[in-house]
This record gives C-alpha cells, sequence and structure tokens, in this order.
C-alpha cells in the first residue's frame, strides 16, 4: 500500500492538498484538504451591507465578478428590488460577468491544466519564426545555459512520462500559451470597458450597474469580444479536441459523483425574484448520470456539514442559518472546506453542470454543440462525466456564452436607465444564486439594524473539493480520484489531471493564527 500525497496541489488558485491511498495499483480512499482559511464570513458581520459586493471579491482575483454579483444580488433582494433593475443595468452586469467566464476559461486550459498534457520542453528545438515560440524557447535556453532548472518554471517541475501530443500540435499549443496570455487581457479590458477596472471591478451595484452604454464603449467591447470569439472557435476548442484524441482515455478517467447542480447564471429578464425560478440562459436545475433528465432546483434542500472541517459550528445548517467557527484542532477534521450537499446527497459543480443542466433541459444549442463534440469522438453522454469532458463542456460554454455576449450587447439602450432608485432598509434579508466560472455560488446575508448580522457564502470548489460529510460521503473530487488506476506512482499524472478538470480555487484565504499571534500550521510552497 502507498499513499501519496501532493501538498500544495499547484497550477490551481490557492492551497489544496491531496492525498490518495494506493494499492495494487489503484486509490483505494482519497482526502481532498482545503489549505488555508477564508473567514469572509466573520469580516463581515457588523459592517454597512453595501460593503458585501466590494469586500467578498477580495475572495479571488479570479472570479471577483461572480462574488459581486452574488453579493449584489443578495443584496437587491434583501432591499426589495430584485425586479427593478432596468433592462440596460442587467445587460452590463451580463456582459460584466460574461467577460470574467471568458477570462477565468482560457485561463484555466491554458496556464493552469493545459502543461498537464503538452510537452513545453520540445520548444527546445525550435527555429522557426513564431516570436512567441522564439520567446519560450530563449526562456527555457536561459535555464539550460545557467543549469538552473528553478529557472524553468511554471514548466517544471513537473511530473514526467506521458506526454503524448504530436509535436507540431504540441509546439502550436505553446505558442496558444503565450497568446492566450493577451487573450486574457483583452478579456480584462472588456471588463473594465464598463466596471472601472478588473480584477476587483467597481461597476456592479445594487439596482443595476454604474456605468453608462456609449456607442463609443459598445464598440469598443465588441471589437474586444470578436477577437476572442475568433480565438475560442479557432484555436481554444480545437485545442480541447486534440488533446482529447491524443489522450481519449481521459473520458472514462475521473467520472466523479455523477450528480450536477447549477443554479443558473446571466439573467434574461428580473421579473421573477426567485432567483432559482429567473429566466437565465443557464437554467437552474440538477441531473444525474444514471438518469440524464431534467429537475428544478430547490434551495431550501442546501446545507453544510462540517463532520471532516475544522469548524465547531453546528453541521448540517442551511446557508440563511449557516455559522462559522473555526477549530483548528479538532479531531479527524482535515479540511478547511465546508461539506456542501443538496438534499444530503454529493453534487459537482461548474461547467459540466451548467452544461448538463441546459442540455437536459432541452436548450437546442447547446444540444447541437454537446452532440456534434460527442459525434466526433463516437461518444455518448456518459462520457462527459470524466476529466475530457469537463474541459470539453468548458470550452463549449465559452463559446456559447461568448456567442451570446455578441447578441446582448446590441440589445443595450444608450441613454435609458442602468441603474433603480431605492432605500437601504434597516433589516433584511437576501439570497444571491448565481454561477461563478467554476460552478455554482450562493451568498446569504442578514442585515439588523442597517449593519450585516450574518453572511454565508458557499463557493462552487467547496461543492466539489469538500470533504467527506457527516454520512462520510467523499466529496466530489474525491470520489472522482478513488478508483482510478494509476501508472506510475512517482508521476501521478491521473491525479492531477482528474483534479484540474474540476478548475478549483481554495479561494483566498488568510494564514490561521491564534489572537496572540502562535502560528497554527505550516505550508511547504514550492
Ligand atoms: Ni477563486 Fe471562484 C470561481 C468562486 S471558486 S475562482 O469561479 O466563487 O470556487
Amino acid at each position: 500500500m502507498a499513499r501519496i500525497v501532493i501538498d500544495p496541489l499547484t497550477r490551481i488558485e490557492g492551497h489544496l492538498k491531496i492525498e490518495a491511498v494506493v494499492e495494487d495499483g489503484v486509490v483505494k480512499e482519497t482526502r481532498s484538504s482545503g489549505m488555508l482559511f477564508r473567514g469572509f464570513e466573520l469580516i463581515l458581520k457588523g459592517r454597512e451591507p453595501m460593503d458585501a459586493q466590494q469586500l467578498t471579491q477580495r475572495v479571488c482575483g479570479v472570479c471577483p465578478t461572480s462574488h459581486a454579483m452574488a453579493a449584489t444580488l443578495a443584496l437587491d433582494s434583501a432591499f426589495g428590488i430584485a425586479d427593478k433593475v432596468p433592462e440596460n443595468g442587467r445587460i452590463l452586469r451580463n456582459l460584466i460577468q460574461g467577460a470574467n467566464y471568458i477570462m477565468s476559461h482560457i485561463l484555466h486550459f491554458y496556464h493552469l491544466a493545459a502543461l498537464d498534457y503538452v510537452d513545453v520542453t520540445k520548444v527546445a528545438q525550435y527555429e522557426g519564426k513564431d516570436p512567441a515560440l522564439q520567446s519560450v524557447r530563449d526562456f527555457i535556453k536561459r535555464a539550460m545555459d545557467a543549469g538552473d532548472t528553478a529557472m524553468l518554471g511554471p514548466f517544471v517541475p513537473r511530473y514526467e512520462g506521458d506526454y503524448r501530443l504530436p509535436d507540431d500540435v504540441d509546439i502550436s499549443a505553446v505558442s496558444h500559451y503565450v497568446q492566450a496570455l493577451n487573450m486574457r487581457r483583452l478579456a480584462h479590458e472588456m471588463s473594465a470597458i464598463f466596471s472601472g477596472k478588473m480584477p476587483h471591478q467597481v461597476g456592479i451595484v445594487p439596482g443595476g450597474v454604474t456605468e453608462t452604454p456609449t456607442i463609443d464603449k459598445i464598440t469598443e467591447y465588441l471589437w474586444k469580444l470578436q477577437e476572442l470569439r475568433h480565438f475560442i472557435d479557432q484555436v481554444y476548442i480545437p485545442d480541447v479536441v486534440a488533446v482529447a484524441e491524443a489522450y481519449s482515455d481521459y473520458f472514462e478517467i475521473g467520472v466523479g459523483c455523477g450528480n450536477l447542480l447549477s443554479y443558473g447564471v446571466f439573467d434574461l429578464d428580473v421579473e421573477e425574484t426567485d432567483l432559482a425560478k429567473r429566466n437565465r440562459l443557464f437554467k437552474q436545475g440538477i441531473t444525474s448520470a444514471t438518469d440524464l433528465t431534467y429537475r428544478a432546483v430547490d434551495a431550501a434542500k442546501i446545507t453544510e456539514e462540517v463532520r471532516s472541517s475544522w469548524y465547531s459550528s453546528p453541521s448540517s445548517l442551511h446557508p440563511s442559518q449557516g455559522e462559522t467557527e473555526p477549530d483548528p484542532s479538532k479531531p479527524d477534521a482535515y479540511s478547511w472546506l465546508k461539506s456542501p450537499r443538496y438534499d444530503g446527497q454529493v453534487y459537482e459543480a461548474g461547467p459540466l453542470a451548467r452544461m448538463a443542466v441546459n442540455y437536459v433541459a432541452g436548450e437546442p444549442t447547446v444540444q447541437q454543440l454537446i452532440n456534434d463534440l460527442l459525434a466526433s469522438f463516437g461518444a455518448t453522454p456518459a462520457a462527459l462525466f470524466s476529466v475530457l469532458g469537463r474541459h470539453a463542456a468548458r470550452a463549449l460554454e465559452c463559446k456559447f456564452v461568448a456567442d451570446n455576449m455578441a447578441e446582448w450587447l446590441l440589445q443595450l439602450k444608450p441613454g435609458e436607465p442602468i441603474i433603480a432608485e431605492y432605500r437601504i432598509p434597516s433589516e433584511g434579508e437576501g439570497v444571491g444564486l448565481w454561477e461563478a466560472p467554476r460552478g455554482a455560488l450562493g451568498h446569504w446575508i442578514k442585515t439588523e439594524e442597517g449593519k450585516i448580522k450574518n453572511y454565508q457564502i458557499i463557493t462552487p470548489t467547496s461543492w466539489n473539493a469538500s470533504p467527506a460529510d457527516d454520512n462520510g460521503q467523499p466529496g466530489p473530487i474525491e470520489q472522482a480520484i478513488t478508483g482510478t488506476k494509476i501508472r506510475d506512482e512517482a508521476n501521478p499524472f491521473e491525479i492531477v489531471r482528474i483534479v484540474r478538470s474540476f478548475d478549483p480555487c481554495i479561494a483566498c484565504a488568510v494564514h490561521l493564527v491564534s489572537p496572540k499571534g502562535t502560528e497554527l500550521g505550516k505550508f511547504r510552497v514550492s
């Protein structure tokens, strides 16, 4: 029996530790541990409600827009203005959020996950004229000449022995790695056109947005969006397909819990104040690998369990009643993440969940995108529940969102209102159900005497990287790893490829110290 410990698992956001017990080459048990404490719920207590949409963005530099949206939706509902947001406000929120989806998905594929499949060292022999490849080649050469492999980060250290892309595909993927940096800059610039700056934008506020649409801004946004759409169609999706062709066994690796959950995202109107029922581009719903049928979401069925988490607060509370009482010495606990559960069951969140829920709900464009992809691999929808299924769903979703953004942009009406008028009530309660790029995101707020009395956040990675719950049910990433065959225990590609297919983010945490400043934990970062 061997124990594989990957700590920290790099090329994700935040610090995740994975421990896998391997027997006869197969993972028998997995533990996923979030090694940083976030504590935003505690920071927000007693503060002005309007602080929530600014402070919670600091949960993460990758998905701040989603936290702004979830907080703002919670405030919209606590202030009684959820259905008063004007059309321009609704559309601009979607455009600011959509730009962040594109940025995040390109970031994930090229700069976080691709290095599991692409052998960058092949570029050392490059003799062509592509300036991006020349710069990577020179970067590699400098490290080689200096005899210092540490200078090769972020490309090494890495696992060895399973890079399969044909040379030409591999080298062009490295070129796209560099090109993708520019694409992410473009997406950030798009956000900033309507939200002031990125990351941590300032445009999304209760009632709508702060920025007016003008012909100039719409044109500038459209120009950048068209360049990104071209990149998604001509580069990103083909690269995902090329990886899938070379690593097709990963359509069967990393299946996971088989249950998918989406809160829905991108409001198409704001008439419905119950966000679990609101008309959205991505529909709210759940589905399962076993039946692939559509079922509605009931937000009352969400709980957070803490048996395996470093918290002494009660378990199985609905987030509207949630409590955050850290207890770093709790026996048998192994994660700072709580275990969100839906109706007591384990659910995966993310692009696969969104696309699959829309697929089973009958959304025709999503059905066509997925059916075409599956047909090209001779695969059935069951193949979606896998490492490659998650990558493919993310890339196809990126296209679906970007294509819709081009239409939304032309629905803006310069000169018309962008924000509703409102007064902040001294007491209120609200929930913001939304989808961050990585999946279902919920903010729950309660205010009293004009201040935040309670605030709870459940992020997508809390769903996906959660530890075992009160009934011992492992979280989605744990389930996806357990049962996997490991070809080489010294180079456990399978584990990191599975984890990174979920695109986890152990978001914006703080080092944990006691009130006296005593160090309670030490983390090796390499
Ligand atoms: Ni830090 Fe985030 C997204 C949120 S992660 S990246 O997407 O919410 O769980």
